[in-house]
């Protein structure tokens, strides 16, 4: 095997290369469904975790360790570099983030600080640092939230169904909107640059919630911060991954931001994005989590109808649709690992 991340399989896949495997890791692969995470959370909150650069290591670490996938992803949270900016939040057991103040005014716009990473999250790019040099030839996924998801929190002050304040600013008050998601878009390039320079061989922007906008409301709101934000990253040569959950009638316009894989969920069959979108794009999902919560042969049915549909394309990455839940039994999932790994890819042309 080789020995530099850059030529990991993970890698390869990201920028549509031939593969010996196909590579496979989970969103949410370090937490709560995994034993050594529970007891590191009854000494520490999630934040102090976060905080730490030993802790980011070690449950970056053990969780590639433990499942044996194909690239590790920064243990953080999507809230952590708005605290700099000056919003204050809490992460509430069984809730989420939890916004202090919601921002609803141009004033309270207006008095957002912009993030200078390697002063104000000195901690993430050291624990970055510490994880690539543990992790050796296992690439690491730096991640930001999107500005439209970072966005939702802020101005709802939490976890929201129905997105209300976040979309009667969106459409009434476009010098608040505007002035946010300026500020929020400048944050995620700076972040996911100083993240890259820290060592991380890709990033993943999460845009979890964008599925809530219609495609007219995603193209004039939101599309033009990614586009802009995707064209600054690309300059630094590394996979730009986008994700949302929800998202079937948005991928054309997700497409056209730039980035070089899109992540898609469990709703649509990765065959009709591919035949939707054409080669250009690397593709990473999809199988519907709650399969992990359902017993092994509901795991291999779903996960071998992917496999059938994109294990001989170049350009797929096997990932869950979204986050790993709570309840998995960890064995089901370093199973399902061996199973990904063993199945055979046709050898290159040469
Ligand atoms: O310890 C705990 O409190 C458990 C729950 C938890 C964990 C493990 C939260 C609270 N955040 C995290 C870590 C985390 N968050 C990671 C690293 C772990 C990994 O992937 O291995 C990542 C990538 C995130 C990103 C994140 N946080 C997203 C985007 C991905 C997604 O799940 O859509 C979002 C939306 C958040 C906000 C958040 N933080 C925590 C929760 C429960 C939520 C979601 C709340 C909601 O439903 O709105």
């Amino acid at each position: 095997m080789t020995s530099n991340p850059l030529t990991s399989r993970f890698i390869r896949a990201c920028w549509r290369q031939p593969v010996d495997r196909i590579p496979v890791w989970f969103m949410r692969q370090a937490g709560r469904y995994q034993p050594s995470y529970r007891a590191l959370r009854r000494q520490y909150s999630l934040l102090e975790i976060a905080h730490r650069p030993e802790l980011i290591q070690q449950v970056t670490v053990t969780a590639v360790e433990d499942l044996q996938v194909d690239a590790a992803i920064l243990f953080s949270d999507i809230m952590v570099p708005l605290e700099p900016m000056g919003i204050g939040f809490d992460i509430q057991e069984a809730v989420g983030p939890v916004v202090h103040e919601p921002i609803r005014t141009i004033g309270q716009v207006e008095r957002l600080k912009p993030v200078n990473p390697s002063r104000d999250l000195d901690f993430v790019l050291e624990g970055i640092e510490r994880t690539v040099a543990a992790l050796g030839q296992v690439p690491l996924i730096g991640f930001s939230g999107g500005p439209f998801t970072l966005a939702s929190y802020v101005i709802e002050g939490g976890p929201s169904r129905t997105y209300q304040w976040t979309k009667s600013i969106m459409w009434n008050a476009p010098n608040v909107w505007s002035g946010l998601m300026e500020r929020l878009a400048a944050m995620v390039v700076t972040y996911l640059t100083a993240q890259v320079a820290a060592g991380a061989s890709a990033v993943q922007v999460f845009d979890s919630w964008i599925g809530a906008l219609s495609r007219p409301d995603y193209e004039r709101f939101v599309e033009p911060y990614m586009t802009t934000i995707f064209a600054q990253l690309k300059a630094l040569q590394v996979p730009l991954i986008y994700f949302g959950v929800g998202t079937a009638h948005l991928l054309p316009a997700m497409a056209r931001t730039g980035a070089t894989v899109l992540g898609v969920d469990w709703r649509t069959p990765l065959r009709h994005v591919r035949r939707l979108l054409g080669d250009e794009w690397a593709l990473q999902g999809n199988l519907d989590p709650v399969r992990l919560l359902a017993g092994w042969p509901a795991v291999k049915d779903g996960a071998e109808d992917i496999l059938r549909d994109m294990g001989n394309q170049p350009g797929f990455i096997f990932n869950l649709g979204h986050g790993v839940p709570k309840e998995t039994d960890p064995v089901t999932l370093r199973q399902l690992v061996d199973w990904i790994h063993h199945w055979p890819v046709e050898p290159a042309p040469m």
